[in-house]
């Protein structure tokens, strides 16, 4: 099990989050992404958490990362 954290640029709202979310809980070996709107964050824990993709993810729901 691992954790990454990513800065998330342009969420607003619950909506934004739930988006996000989805988006990353949807790949392979990914079992949470937790959003803190607040931070402007998303942290994902997984067995195989694979940044690169967690990050693609975000770019495919139509976020930047920073
Ligand atoms: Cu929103």
């Amino acid at each position: 099990m691992n954790t990454t954290t990513v800065t998330v640029q342009g969420m607003t709202c619950g909506g934004c989050a739930t988006k996000v979310s989805a988006a990353v809980e949807a790949l392979a070996g990914i079992s949470s992404a937790e959003v803190d709107l607040g931070a402007g964050t998303l942290t994902a824990t997984g067995q195989d958490v694979d940044e690169a993709a967690v990050r693609a993810a975000i770019a495919s729901a139509g976020y930047q990362t920073a």
